[in-house]
C-alpha cells in the first residue's frame, strides 16, 4: 500500500510535472510551489517554535487573502466554504469583494450576528453594496460527505488542496517566516491535551489558531483522575494512558485510545470507513463512536446551557475554526493506520477492501494549486447548479503519492497487540468478544462486549444526567425458537421526523434481562453499563446548508428535524444470547438518548432487530 518517496519512479514525477504545467493551470501569478518530496504531518505539540510560527503565518496569510477578497479560493473564508457551504452568492459584476466593505467586525470572523449566516452573505451584500436581488450569481464552493464510506475520503481530498493553500501563503517569506514547508499539525485528542481542553497552541489568545466560539471547559482535573473529579463540567472525560491502569482506560468513548486502537486493528472497512453510497446502512464505527461526538460534545457545545455558537458542532461553521484543521488531520492520521494494517488483507478478504474509491469528491479549488497525479474533473463541471471537485477519492489513498505522511504512528496510537491481550484477558474472565476471523466462544452467559467495556470506564457523561424521558424501552424479540446461528442482526434506531429543528444527539443501546427495570438511577451505576451496554452511537446534525441526496445535487433547507436511521450491527452480543443459558428469559432492549436539551426518547420509534 505505502509507497515510500524514494520508489517514485522519475517517469512519474515528470507525467506529474507535464501535467501540472500542461493542463490545469491557465493563468498562474507566479509558479507555484509543487513538492517531489513527501512532507510529513507532526503533532501540534511536538513542533518546533520556528515549525509553529511557521503555520501559524500560514493561517493568518490565509485569513488576509478573505479579508483582501472574500472569494479567493487560497483563503481561510473559502476554505471553511468548501466543508459545507453548498451555495455562496457572488455579485454579478464583482468578483472581489473585500471583507471591509461588508463589515468592521472581522476578526475572525468574530461575534457579530452579521456573520451568523456563514454560508450567505447576500444580505450583507446587499445591504453594503446596494445590490439587488437580480445582481447575484451561485457558486459551489462544497459540500462534504458524511455517514457514508465518502467520509474519510472527501476530507482527506479538502486537506490536500487546504495543505497546498497553507503552503502558497507566503512560500518566499515575505511577510514572514516562508510556508514553503508547512503540513497540517495533528491533534490527537486521545492524549491528555497540553492545555485546558486543546492542544496549548490553540488557546494562546493571541494565535490565529484561535478562535472564541467552542467548547472551553476545562477537560481535565487536578488530579487527572475522574473518581476524585472536582470538576463540574458534566461532559468531563479523565485521560490516563499510564501503563498500571493499561486495562482501565479513565476516557469516554470517544476520546478512548484503546476504542480507536480496536477499530484500526478489528474493523473491517465497512464498519471503519462506513457503507456505501446507494446502500443499506450509513457511519461508520470511526465516525459514529468517536469523530461524531468529538464536534458535538468535546469541540462544540450541545448540551450546556445558555449555550453559546460553537463553531466545530455544525458543519457549515466547523471550518471557521482552525481547531478544525488539526482534529481532523488526526482523524486523517488515524484512518491511514487502518488502511496501513488493512488495506492489504483485500487481495483474500473482500471486507477489507475499501469501497468509494471511484467517486469524485465534491469541491471547487484553486486553479492555481497542484493537482494529484492523475486527476480528473470527470463530467462534472462546474456550471449552475452543479459542484467541481477534487478528483476520484482513489488518487488519495497512498498519501505519500500525494505529498505527506505522518510522524511516529507508534507515540500516537496503542498497538494492536494491546488490544488483542486485552480481549484475551477478558475472555478468560469468561467475556465474549466478537473478532473479524470469527473466532468466538461458545456457551456464554454474559453480554458484556469490549466495547461496552472500553467505553464504560469512562466518566460517560451523559448517563450521569439522564433523566426518564431519555430512556425507551423495547421488549427483544428473538429469531425462531430453536435457531442458535444467525449471521445478521441489524439493530434499527430510528428518529422519527418531526417539526422541530434538527439536533445532534448520542444514542446507548443496553441489552438488559427484562427482570430489571432500568431507571436513570440505574442507568447511572458503572456496574450496570460495563455489564449491559450493548452499543453506543451518535448522530451528528448537519447544519442548515447540508443535503445528502447524492452527487451531484444539493438543497439548501434541511433545518427540520427529518427522520434519522442509524443501523447497528448486534450479531455477536445476540449469538451470546442465543447460544448461552439465558436463551429462555425475555430480554429487553433500553435506549438512552443524550447529547441536546430537546432529545427524548419520545422521539423514536420503539427498537427493533433485524435477523438473517
Ligand atoms: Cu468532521
Amino acid at each position: 500500500m505505502k509507497m515510500k518517496s524514494n520508489t517514485l519512479s522519475s517517469l512519474a514525477l515528470a507525467t506529474l510535472a507535464a501535467f501540472i504545467g500542461g493542463c490545469k493551470l491557465t493563468s498562474p501569478p507566479s509558479e507555484p510551489p509543487r513538492h517531489d518530496e513527501v512532507l510529513t504531518r507532526k503533532n501540534i505539540d511536538a513542533l518546533t517554535d520556528n515549525e509553529l510560527k511557521a503555520y501559524e503565518h500560514a493561517i493568518a496569510r490565509m485569513k488576509q487573502k478573505s479579508r483582501d477578497n472574500i472569494y479567493d479560493p487560497q483563503g481561510f473564508l473559502w476554505q471553511a466554504w468548501v466543508h459545507n457551504c453548498p451555495t455562496v452568492w457572488q455579485p454579478k459584476n464583482q468578483s472581489v469583494v473585500p471583507l471591509a466593505a461588508l463589515s468592521t467586525q472581522q476578526d475572525w470572523i468574530g461575534n457579530s450576528n452579521e456573520f451568523l449566516q456563514y454560508c450567505d452573505f447576500r444580505p450583507l451584500l446587499k445591504s453594503k453594496l446596494g445590490l439587488g436581488d437580480d445582481d447575484f450569481v451561485k457558486v459551489h464552493p462544497g459540500q462534504c460527505e458524511h455517514a457514508k464510506d465518502t467520509f474519510l475520503h472527501w476530507h482527506r481530498a479538502e486537506f490536500y488542496f487546504f495543505e497546498k493553500a497553507l503552503q502558497n501563503a507566503d512560500p518566499e517569506g515575505k511577510f514572514g517566516p516562508s510556508t514553503k514547508n508547512v503540513t497540517v499539525p495533528f491533534w490527537n485528542f486521545t492524549k491528555a491535551p497540553t492545555g485546558q481542553r486543546y492542544p496549548k497552541a490553540f488557546e494562546n489568545t493571541q494565535s490565529p489558531l484561535y478562535s472564541i466560539h467552542r467548547n472551553m471547559k476545562p477537560a481535565l482535573s487536578p488530579s487527572n483522575n475522574r473518581r476524585s473529579s472536582t470538576v463540574s463540567d458534566p461532559n468531563f472525560c479523565g485521560f490516563n494512558r499510564s501503563d498500571s491502569t493499561a486495562d482501565k482506560p479513565l476516557s469516554c468513548g470517544y476520546t478512548s485510545p484503546y476504542l480507536l486502537a480496536y477499530q484500526i486493528h478489528f474493523n473491517n472497512w465497512r464498519e471503519f470507513g462506513g457503507s456505501p453510497y446507494n446502500r443499506a446502512g450509513n457511519f461508520g464505527a470511526f465516525e459514529a463512536q468517536i469523530h461524531n461526538p468529538m464536534h458535538a460534545i468535546y469541540a462544540g457545545c450541545e448540551g450546556q446551557s445558555n449555550r453559546p455558537v460553537c463553531f466545530m458542532e455544525d458543519n457549515s461553521q466547523a471550518g471557521f475554526d482552525p481547531v478544525f484543521y488539526s482534529f481532523h488531520a488526526f482523524i486523517d492520521f488515524a484512518y491511514d493506520q487502518w488502511l496501513q494494517t488493512n488495506a492489504a488483507k483485500c487481495v483474500n478478504n473482500n471486507e477489507y477492501c475499501v469501497t468509494g474509491g471511484r467517486m469524485f469528491m465534491r469541491g471547487t479549488q484553486s486553479d492555481s494549486l497542484p493537482v494529484p497525479q492523475g486527476f480528473s474533473e470527470g463530467k462534472t463541471k462546474p456550471v449552475e447548479g452543479r459542484f467541481a471537485n477534487m478528483g476520484r477519492a482513489e488518487l488519495y489513498f497512498d498519501s505519500e503519492k500525494v505529498g505527506y505522511n505522518y510522524a511516529d504512528p507508534s507515540k500516537e496510537f496503542i498497538d494492536g497487540e494491546v488490544i488483542a491481550q486485552l480481549i484475551k484477558k477478558h475472555r478468560d474472565a469468561g467475556f465474549d468478544f466478537y473478532l473479524q476471523d470469527g473466532t468466538t466462544r461458545q456457551s456464554i452467559d454474559t453480554t458484556a462486549s469490549l466495547f461496552s467495556e472500553l467505553l464504560s470506564y469512562g466518566a460517560h457523561a451523559p448517563a450521569s444526567r439522564v433523566t426518564e424521558s431519555q430512556i425507551k424501552t423495547s421488549k427483544l424479540i428473538l429469531p425462531e425458537a430453536n435457531s442458535t446461528t444467525i449471521n445478521t442482526a441489524q439493530l434499527k434506531i430510528v428518529r422519527k421526523p418531526m417539526d422541530i429543528e434538527d439536533y445532534s444527539f448520542q444514542a446507548d443501546i443496553y441489552l438488559v434481562p427484562a427482570s430489571i427495570k432500568v431507571t436513570p438511577e440505574v442507568i447511572k451505576n458503572d456496574d450496570f453499563r460495563a455489564s449491559h451496554l450493548a452499543v453506543s452511537t451518535a448522530y451528528w446534525a448537519l447544519g442548515d446548508h447540508s443535503a445528502h441526496d447524492g452527487h451531484g445535487g444539493h438543497s439548501e433547507h434541511m433545518s427540520k428535524a427529518s427522520s434519522v436511521s442509524l443501523d447497528q450491527e448486534l450479531v455477536h452480543l445476540i449469538g451470546a444470547i442465543l447460544r448461552g443459558k439465558n436463551k429462555a428469559k425475555p430480554w429487553q432492549l433500553v435506549l438512552v438518548v443524550s447529547g441536546h436539551e430537546a432529545a427524548t426518547a419520545d422521539h423514536f420509534e420503539p427498537l427493533k432487530i433485524e435477523f438473517k
